[in-house]
Order: C-alpha cells, then structure tokens, then sequence
C-alpha cells in the first residue's frame, strides 16, 4: 500500500500531481476554510505525510496526525512549525532553500528602487489626475546607486542581494547577520558589523531574516531611531521582525523617511491598518518567490523533499535531521 499523504493549499501542476500520486495515496485541499477543515482533519488521521505552504503547524495539529513522518513545506521560512514538537516526534521537516533565492533578491532590489525612487506613489497619482505638468522636487525621489547598503541577514538571499548591489549598483555593503560570511566580504566586498553600527550609516536596511525568538520585534522604536536620517527600510523577511505599531509612528512623525513592504504583522494586510494611508510605503502582497518560475520551482523542490523524506532518503533541505535519530 502506498503512503497516504495530506496536500494542503497548494496548487499542484498536473505533472507535480502525478508524481505524488506514483509514490502516495494523495488527499489534496487546494483551500483551508471552514468547509474543508473537518476533512483535513480527518485524513491527517492516517497521513505519514504532508505537503503545503503556510498554515500553523503546532502540537495541537501534530496530535491529529498520529503516524506523521515527513512534513514538507512550499518556502524557505518555516518559522510557522513547531520545529522542536516535529524533531521530538521524529518528524522530518523539509524547506525549499536555494530555488527561490534569486527571485527574492530581485524582489528586494525591486523594493529599495520603488521606494527610493516612490514608484508607486507616483503610479497612484497618475491615475488620480495629478500629472499636469513637469514634475518639480517635492516628487523627486533618492539615488540608490552608490548610496550603503545594509543587510541584515546574510544567508543565501543576502548573499544574492549583496551580489546585485555591488556589481549593478556599486553600493558598498554593510551586513549584520549570525555569522560572518566570507563569500560576501570577499566577492562583494560586505563589511560585517554590528547592529547599531549599520543602523548608523545605512541608507537602505534591508531586513532578510528568519523569524525566531532572537529576530522577533528586532527592530522597534529603539532601532527605528538609530537610522540615519532619511534612510528607508525594506523588508522581506517576516512582519513580525519589526514592531509594525513602532514602525507605523515613525513614518508618520519623520524618524523613518519611506518603508518597502513585503510583509507584515498580520497578513493579509488588514484594510484599517494605517500603513495602507500613508505615502510613504511602497506595500506588496508577500510575492517575494511568487514568479511562475520560482513557484514551480518550489512546489517541485517540495514534492521531490517529500518522496525523498519517505523512502527514508533524505538528502537536502532538511530543517531537522536529528528528527532522523529518533
Ligand atoms: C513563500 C516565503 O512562498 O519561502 C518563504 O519563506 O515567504 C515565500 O516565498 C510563501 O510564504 C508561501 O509559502
């Protein structure tokens, strides 16, 4: 008999389906609503297998799905799985690193330019019948060539962005990140420092973090008033990496000039938030791997982490191979 595995919100290429089904006996969700919750549910009761993106993957759940061994989610974060349950359990979890890496990058160059140059703002007005006639300095936006850059987190993306920034724009690059990383400092010339040295003297702070307990609220009021004046701050990491309320004051009282966006607190973005009024944030969707490319990409990566997981075959892109011990 095959394995049974649960397939949640994810919207499998016909290909990728077919795939799942030569190796398990696949019970697929394309939605999670309250409609769909209670056949979720019961099929986790028998599944040795998971596969989707999102979703809060916690103890709660993990009693539901008893014979549970591989889990295999459709990112890089994975900040929404109780990592440490999964390993107690001997539950493998598997990301999809590397194949997404460029694309974010792009996203974050894309932001930094959008913000500093007010994209967005400028769209908006066009269409509401602003452009009469030249535009005069209050429309001017900020050079991002040769302007510092600074990262925190320098993992794969970091390290993509790094690459950008040096060579398409020659900003110099300022990083923070767990470790150093050698790659950066050599081929991009990334000077490592602490974080209220890059506070200081970064124009662009680009936030490329994971969240966990230590990067939760990272950057508040404290932080947020350590920029240099005029810098603007860009993430694509996790909302909660910055402390949106604090955040939210600062754009409105000047300590921060401008904010790119690609993730929030609370997500989708609530329609009362303050941040969807003010000018001077450029907002996205969380669509920093979404490009048809990455996310076939992705969801591939996925399927083939799962059918590895299961054949006890794992590889790469393993989260918690201690899980493998137990
Ligand atoms: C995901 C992401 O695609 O990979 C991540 O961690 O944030 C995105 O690229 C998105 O969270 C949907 O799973």
């Amino acid at each position: 008999m095959k394995p049974a595995i649960v397939v949640y919100k994810a919207l499998l290429p016909t290909e990728l389906r077919h795939k799942l089904d030569e190796h398990f006996s696949v019970t697929a969700f394309d939605e999670l609503s309250s409609a769909t919750y209670p056949a979720f549910l019961q099929a986790l009761q028998n599944a040795e297998g998971l596969l989707g993106a999102g979703g809060k993957i916690d103890a709660d759940l993990l009693d539901k799905a008893p014979c549970l061994r591989a889990a295999s989610t459709i990112s890089v974060g994975y900040d929404n799985f109780d990592v440490a349950e999964m390993t107690r359990r001997g539950i493998v979890l598997m990301n999809t690193p590397t194949v997404l890496t460029e694309t974010v990058a792009d996203t974050l160059m894309g932001l930094v330019l959008a913000t500093a140059r007010r994209m967005t703002e400028l769209d908006a007005w066009i269409r509401a019948g602003g452009w009469k006639e030249s535009i005069t300095p209050p429309y001017y936006g900020h050079d991002v060539h040769h302007k510092t850059l600074g990262i925190l987190g320098m993992g794969r993306i970091g390290t993509a962005l790094a690459q950008r920034a040096h060579f398409g724009f020659g900003m110099p690059i300022l990083y923070h990140s767990r470790s150093r990383h050698q790659e950066a400092e050599t081929r991009f010339s990334a000077r490592y420092c602490d974080l209220d040295t890059l506070l200081g003297q970064a124009d662009f702070v680009c936030i490329i973090l994971p969240l966990t307990q230590q990067t939760h609220h990272l950057i508040g009021r404290e932080q947020l008033k350590k920029m240099k004046p005029g810098a603007m701050l860009i993430n694509a990491g996790r909302g909660p990496i910055i402390d949106e309320k604090a955040l939210i004051t600062a754009l409105q009282d000047g300590t921060l000039s401008a904010a790119g966006l690609d993730v929030f607190e609370q997500e989708p973005l609530p329609a009362d938030s303050p941040l969807m009024t003010l000018p001077n944030v450029v907002l996205l969707p969380h669509i920093g791997s979404a490009t048809h490319e990455t996310r076939y990409g992705m969801t591939a990566c996925a399927v083939d982490n799962l059918i590895a997981a299961l054949h006890g075959n794992v590889k790469e892109n393993c989260v918690n191979p201690e899980a493998l011990k137990k």
